[in-house]
């Protein structure tokens, strides 16, 4: 996070900025004080891109020099990243969205060598470890030629440990005395898992290892719908998607566009209107419709308008509900009222210390949701001027002592695996973590109104 004395004077293009290279301060609110803006995560799609939260992550892991870029560039039959003989050459973990067959969608992820050293070494090897948190199959790379490294057991246990699937790949086996491998293959004294001997000079064995990922990559986890399960074929569901300057332009964000998915493979029919529209809307229905759902940010007026006897809910919600973590949330949201309820009790308490957390790095627009309008409502509902910190993209820091809150986005730009570690890691530290679509469901008034479709 940049220092206070570090801070960059207002800049409203500071995502593309050169000159601030994206760490300058916006304007917000008065009263509210922000003195933390950190923006990382160039890799990371956007929201307007294929989600990566669908996408299974697959990290590359191993020892500096095991060969653990070249088999991505074998692998991915493409020269994504830098090969050298020089150990320690991947510094940075390095991630690519693409079509990966047989897996389908996928997000390959570099990782620093697991063993590097000294000061800057060490902080490759916790990014790396960092990694894990997110990886749904994890390829390790043994160098044949020096066989299975300390490290590279300490990575087997962290594998099972953290019960991600993994597949050994002994790399460069082209270079093995021994033609058959068998020496090296007698240093490999595991119960499970799985070996398959490549090298990505020959092409040897890399058909295979990408066949043994996608098998991996099959989750056997049953799937939860957003809201068809909540359906009955020919419901109609209103969808509320309102259209202003944060709307990506040209289209619909991921969860309109994954809940409207969900409405049809229900047999139901999805009628998207804005806010603007929705009263009309309504009143050419035959019937009421069976639900109304709506962006977060128009939760208010939505709410006014959509009679009470009509079930209604918002698409954060609901994508809470459908990644298992909503429960959780509910509760995290409590942490607004206690806030309140400290203000109200003493209007000189301390002042909260938030953190603001969107895993994507979208372009912020003049009133961004998570820079601008958040803040000013968690202001105006506690009656205190908290201060705030804000990340983005990958970053979500270790140390979250000193935090009273964390105001996450839904999330659909990073995977299950992702979401459910920072809400460990925020619960382990004893920091209330929750979304904005459940926080300003909270702070409108409207929480229980919300849920209550979801029990019905
Ligand atoms: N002969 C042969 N050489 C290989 C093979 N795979 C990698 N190498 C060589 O081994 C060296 C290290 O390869 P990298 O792919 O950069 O290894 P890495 O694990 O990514 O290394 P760091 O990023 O430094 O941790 C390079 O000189 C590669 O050309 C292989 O299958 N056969
Ligand atoms: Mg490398």
């Amino acid at each position: 996070m940049i220092s206070a004395s570090e801070r960059k004077p207002p800049c409203l293009t500071f995502r593309i900025c050169a000159s601030c290279k994206g760490t300058c301060e916006r304007s917000v609110s008065p009263g509210i004080a922000v003195h933390t803006v950190l923006m990382k995560g160039p890799q990371m799609a956007t929201l307007n891109d294929v989600t990566s939260a669908d996408r299974v992550h697959i990290g590359f892991f191993g020892v500096r020099n095991a060969g653990k870029s070249s088999l991505i560039n074998a692998v991915t039959g493409q020269d994504l990243a830098v090969v050298s003989n020089v150990a320690g050459t991947t510094t940075d973990p390095v991630r690519k969205a693409m079509e990966l067959l047989p897996a389908g969608p996928v997000l390959i992820v570099d990782t620093p060598g697991i063993d590097d050293i000294g000061e800057l070494g060490e902080m490759r090897v916790r990014k790396a470890k960092r990694v894990l948190d997110s990886t749904d199959v994890a390829v390790l790379a043994v160098d044949a030629t020096r066989g299975m490294m300390l490290a590279d057991r300490e990575l087997v246990a962290l594998f099972e440990e953290k019960q991600i699937p993994y597949v050994i790949a002994l790399a460069k086996c082209d270079l093995e005395t021994n033609a058959d491998g068998s020496e090296v293959a007698a240093t490999l004294d595991l119960t499970s898992g799985r070996v398959v001997r490549t090298s990505s000079e020959t092409g040897e064995g890399i058909h295979e290892l990408k066949e043994t990922i996608a098998q991996l990559a099959k989750s056997p986890v049953a799937e939860h719908r957003i809201v068809g399960d909540l359906l009955e074929v020919g419901d109609v569901v209103v969808l509320v998607v309102p259209i202003d300057e944060s709307a990506p332009k040209g289209r619909l964000i991921l969860p309109q566009q994954n809940t409207i998915r969900d409405i049809l493979d229900a047999g139901a029919f999805a009628l998207v209107t804005k806010e603007t529209e929705l009263e009309q809307a309504l009143s050419r229905l035959a019937a009421p419709p069976r639900m109304v759902i709506t962006d977060s940010q128009a939760f208010g007026i939505v709410a006014q308008i959509v009679p009470e006897s009509v079930p209604l809910t918002s698409f954060s919600i609901l994508m809470a509900r459908h990644r298992g973590t909503l429960d959780a949330q509910v509760d995290g949201a409590d942490e607004l009222d206690r806030m309140k309820e400290r203000h109200d009790v003493d209007p000189d308490a301390q002042p909260p210390h938030i953190l603001i957390a969107e895993a994507c790095t979208h372009h912020r627009q003049c009133n961004d949701i998570g820079t601008v309008k958040l803040p000013r409502m968690v202001g105006n509902y506690t009656g205190m001027t908290p201060t705030f910190d804000f990340v983005s993209g990958n970053e979500f820091p270790e140390d979250l002592g000193g935090y009273d809150l964390i105001l996450h986005c839904g999330g659909c730009m990073v995977n299950d695996r992702e979401m459910a570690w920072r809400a460990r890691h925020a619960a382990s530290q004893g920091v209330a973590l929750t979304n904005y679509g459940v926080a300003i469901a909270k702070m409108k008034g409207i929480l229980d109104r919300s849920l209550a479709p979801l029990h019905s």
